[in-house]
């Protein structure tokens, strides 16, 4: 096949630049017409099967990640507080410049211009793959999108070409004759001996072309406006934090909890090892949950810092993640209460995140703030010394966190209260002082530092349910973040403390089981536990409330047995 732009001139063709401006205007109409009907079907098979799989937002994501620091700060200068909008928009010219070559490619010489669309195809295709979390379908989108683009443009450029073909032979009445029909047309138009009929023909099928060039990229650019539009807005009715943590996949972890043998008992009413996601204790400040996307997710390390540092989600996960076993707990934990909760966290030790940015000597505190502005105030040494397994965590029991938890990272740092460790929806990180800063809790009755209290509970039997006499079982659990549990006694009315036995250790930082058999005699007795940590310290007698850091005292119930 011959294209129009070799083909030698022939006397009288209207072989003129602007008849060829026209020609090729049309065939960039036909590329971008395919290039939008690409986005649309891309946006339309995103919408149903795989969210991240839209080519717009992964190649629009791709673009903000490469664009290198310089240039972002020219695009704030230029366009200030609109430079997404800035950049978006340059994508989208260039998209459009791209998709008009194309259109003359294809035109010119097929099927260069749909070669050059399944490139671009491919090229989106890599950007979506390639995005931390992508989901099992995520290519789909991009696959569907560029089939159907190619199919458009060869069609398009099909008719467009018949119709060019036809267009010339008929204002060069046997000009071809000698040519044997046209290239343009595919060879489809036999050339009939009478010249004259033969551009009355030819004229005849240059309309039918014409008409069905338009037809054609009309309906496609209408259905592509329509399919696009419709998917794109849909997408983002229907899209929220929740959908994009769902559709989030994290990378394998380096290393998993190992859960020991006889680490977990088998006692009913005891609580279990690891407190399901659903049923974990929450404690914030939060009025509605606050949404993180870990698309635009940014952690600023910052303060006393030999270098400011500035993470993504991608840049964070991309460190390496390992699952570590740690108890949360609660300030406000009243003796016997359940405002703690043990979790598999995933994550990534906080001290190789604050070395990027090389805290300063005198420092001795770390600020951590969440979006919502809430904030922690955490020792340094608790955050960097090499025995203490501090996180930032963006995984718990399995999956990303919960967004009440603190999607998408939060700090976990065993040993210390929530209140000045635990911060969720993370945002920065301050190397600074004590003596320089304050913590949202600090102003409000409770101390600037809070290291968790040694302490135990009992969670079975329960206060309101009678036991059968008998043989039976106390049970419970106790926690002594960073050292450990040594021992747990139990003792009944007042005989003597009874050692109680110790489920198997997951590690220091995890709480462990007890149980204690006993011959439960009719009538009301009271049940006291308290646990000694493997430093030899022996949990509190003294009664403290919660405020300033933390209740002491042990907890004793009384059990009925009917
Ligand atoms: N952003 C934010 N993070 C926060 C808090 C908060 O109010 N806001 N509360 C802290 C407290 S007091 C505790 S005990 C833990 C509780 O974490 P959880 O809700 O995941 O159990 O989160 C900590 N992190
Ligand atoms: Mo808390």
């Amino acid at each position: 096949m011959e294209h129009p732009a070799q083909q030698p001139d022939r006397p009288g063709a209207r072989r003129t630049g602007a008849g060829r401006l026209r020609w090729w205007s049309l065939a960039a109409l036909a590329g971008v017409v395919s290039a939008g009907v690409f986005l649309a079907a891309a946006e339309l098979v995103a919408f149903l099967v795989a969210r991240d799989g839209s080519p717009i937002l992964a190649v629009g994501a791709f673009v903000i990640d490469i664009v290198p620091q310089w240039a972002k700060e020219l695009a704030i200068e230029l366009f200030g507080a609109n430079d997404k909008i800035a950049l978006l928009g340059g994508l989208g010219l260039a998209v459009l410049v791209a998709s008009c070559i194309s259109g003359i490619l294809q035109f010119v010489r097929p099927p260069l211009g749909a070669v050059a669309l399944g490139l671009a195809g491919a090229l989106s295709l890599a950007a979506i793959v390639t995005r931390t979390g992508a989901t099992a379908f995520a290519w789909l989108p991009p696959l569907v999108g560029t089939a159907a683009g190619i199919v458009v443009l060869h069609l398009l450029i099909r008719r467009l070409r018949a119709w060019h073909a036809a267009t010339v032979d008929a204002v060069v009445p046997g000009g071809a004759a000698s040519g044997g029909g046209t290239a343009l047309g595919g060879g489809a138009t036999p050339t009939p001996p009478d010249p004259g009929a033969r551009a009355k023909s030819d004229a005849a099928a240059a309309s039918v072309d014409r008409r069905g060039f338009f037809v054609l990229a009309g309906i496609a650019a209408a259905s592509a406006l329509v399919v696009g539009v419709g998917a794109r807005v849909a997408g983002a009715a229907t899209s929220s934090i929740a959908a994009v943590r769902r559709a989030l996949k994290l990378p394998a972890p380096n290393s998993t909890v190992t859960v020991p043998e006889g680490a977990e008992l088998d006692i009913p009413g005891i609580t279990p090892l690891y407190t399901p996601n659903g049923d974990f204790y929450r404690v914030d400040t939060a009025l509605t949950v606050p949404s993180v996307d870990p698309g635009t997710w940014r952690l600023v390390v910052d303060g006393m810092v030999g270098r400011r540092v500035e993470l993504s989600f991608d840049d964070l996960v991309a460190m390496g993640l390992d699952e570590y076993s740690i108890t949360l707990t609660c300030v406000s934990n009243e003796v016997g209460g359940d405002l703690l909760g043990t979790a598999k966290w995933l994550g990534v030790p906080v001290r190789d995140v604050l070395a990027k940015a090389m805290p300063g000597a005198d420092a001795d505190m770390v600020l951590s703030r969440s979006v919502d502005g809430f904030t922690a105030s955490t020792p340094l040494a608790s955050l960097t010394d090499d025995g203490l397994d501090a996180i930032l965590a963006v995984g718990m029991n399995g999956e990303p966190l919960p967004l009440e938890h603190g999607f998408p990272v939060r700090m976990v740092v065993p040993g210390l209260y929530g209140y000045v460790s635990a911060t969720k929806w993370l945002s920065e990180l301050k190397v600074t002082r004590f003596d320089a800063e304050e913590a949202y809790w600090t102003p409000r009755g409770y101390s600037a530092k809070a290291p968790i209290k040694l302490s135990s509970r009992i969670d079975t039997p329960r206060l309101d349910k009678a036991v059968d006499p008998g043989p039976g079982v106390i049970a419970g659990v106790a926690w002594a973040q960073t050292v450990g549990i040594d021992r747990v006694e139990v003792k009944i009315d007042d005989a003597d403390w009874q050692p109680a036995t110790l489920s198997n250790p997951v590690n220091a930082d995890t709480w462990v089981q007890w149980f204690l058999e006993w011959e439960a005699t009719s009538g009301t007795h009271n049940v006291t536990v308290r646990a000694i940590d493997r430093d030899g310290n022996l949990q509190v007698e003294e009664r403290a409330p919660i405020a300033p850091d933390g209740s002491t005292g042990w907890q004793r119930r009384l059990v009925r047995v009917s």
